[in-house]
């Protein structure tokens, strides 16, 4: 469990009865199924959101993703946070029935699930950022968000040691979360097009809006025009205009290779960002109290209908 003080987090199992909550409070507009199952065995659950939910519609379609890294707690609110406001503002919303009507909405708010429960398994926070699968030597986890497999390990963005926090596994996809993630977006090209057209990949801390690619401080090359690369620079600079972020190319932070915004683009032309939440110091860093949590999701509230807008 969270620590006293922090109950206002969900665990892993109140995440997932809040999920069977809102598909069984509204049986018409949210859907849940998993994408797979985690190295422990833990299902990666997945949230559906459209009008007529149990009908595929052919509406253009988004994905969040949240808790690829263990101790990000406030992502996986931020993902429950978007799950409670599509389906409960459902029917005294204008903007969000119009959402909610022209598109697919796609929620997975533990990508990680088992590095989340051994970050809160003790009295006090582990500190814990990879996945839970023992590697090689004695060392356990590999870091999700080096495990992609756009030009995985290409650029010295990652960490061939499995102790290190950036282990990016010993092969692409090695991992099952990874892995399990990767199948879905994949299942959603249908008739050879990519439903899924944009992406947020909610992380902390920092107080970022973050595009591809992350492989190379090149704006524009391969996989990338300069028209692509405008429109990542103005959708994020608009999503940021909402949030107080700082916008730019996640390069731009650091080199990462095998992150998912670079194989979401990369490989689905997924318009695909990260963000890295609040705050922007080590203090609270990771771990922010829980009294935070209503004001820095609501805070994001614009951004995602934003992006929700750009998917066409
Ligand atoms: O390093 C990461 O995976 C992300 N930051 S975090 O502090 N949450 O670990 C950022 C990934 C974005 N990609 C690049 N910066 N290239
Ligand atoms: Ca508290
Ligand atoms: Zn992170």
């Amino acid at each position: 469990d969270f620590p006293a003080g922090d109950e206002g987090y969900h665990t892993y199992a109140e995440v997932t009865s809040e999920l069977r909550n809102a598909a069984a409070n509204h049986p018409d507009l949210a859907a849940l199924s998993s994408a797979g199952k985690s190295f422990e065995g833990r299902e990666l659950n997945l949230l559906k959101i459209s009008d007529n939910v149990t009908a595929d519609e052919g509406e253009p379609e988004v994905l969040f993703t949240c808790n690829q890294h263990a101790r990000e707690h406030l992502t996986t609110e931020m993902c429950l946070h978007i799950v409670q406001r599509f389906t409960d503002g459902y029917a005294t919303d204008p903007n969000i029935r119009q959402l909610v009507d022209g598109h697919v909405i796609w929620v997975i708010p533990n990508v990680n699930p088992d590095g989340s429960e051994f970050d809160i398994s003790g009295s006090d926070y582990q500190y814990w950022r990879k996945n839970r699968k023992p590697a090689d030597d004695n060392s356990i986890g590999t870091d999700l968000n080096r495990n992609w497999g756009y030009k995985w390990g290409c650029c010295d963005g990652s960490s061939t040691r499995p102790g290190s926090e950036t282990y990016r596994g010993p092969a692409a996809f090695s991992e099952p979360e990874t892995q399990a993630v990767a199948r879905f977006v994949d299942s959603r090209v249908i008739g050879g097009t990519q439903r899924i057209k944009a992406h947020i990949d909610f992380h902390t801390y920092s107080e970022l809006v973050l595009w591809p690619f992350g492989h190379t401080q090149d704006d524009t090359g391969e996989g990338m025009t300069a028209e692509e690369n405008a429109r990542f620079r103005d959708v994020g600079q608009r999503m940021a205009a909402t949030n107080q972020y700082t916008a730019q190319q996640s390069s731009d932070l650091y080199v990462t290779d095998g992150d998912i915004n670079d194989w979401m683009w990369g490989t689905h032309k997924v318009l695909s960002f990260t963000f890295e939440m609040y705050p922007t110091s080590p203090f609270p860093g990771f771990y922010p109290p829980d009294e935070d949590i209503v004001r820095e999701t609501t805070r994001n509230d614009a951004a995602v209908d934003i992006l929700i807008g750009e998917a066409r």
